[in-house]
């Protein structure tokens, strides 16, 4: 199974998300609590309370441990599609 299946899933559903602007997406100044330009996994988590770290981890795609502004929205529209689906 490749990786890069779900980020790619997750960027289609993202452009999705931008276009229409809804999908319930969180946005990232709400998510950076501390202002500092990238979220970590346990600000996260207050946004996003039924993230794994797994799926965190999936979406830090250069794997510095947060999520930027870059990476944000392939993690929301995963979220948003996973847990959030109506
Ligand atoms: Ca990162």
């Amino acid at each position: 199974m490749s990786l890069h299946r779900p980020v790619r899933l997750a960027l289609a559903l993202g452009i999705v998300a931008a276009s229409t602007g809804s999908a319930g997406a969180v946005a990232f100044g709400r998510a950076d609590a501390s202002r500092d330009g990238m979220v970590t996994f346990e600000e996260t988590r207050f946004v996003m309370p039924k993230l794994k770290e797994v799926s965190f981890n999936r979406f830090d795609t250069n794997k510095d441990g947060v999520i930027d502004r870059g990476e944000w929205p392939g993690l929301d529209a995963f979220y948003t599609f996973t847990y959030q689906r109506r």
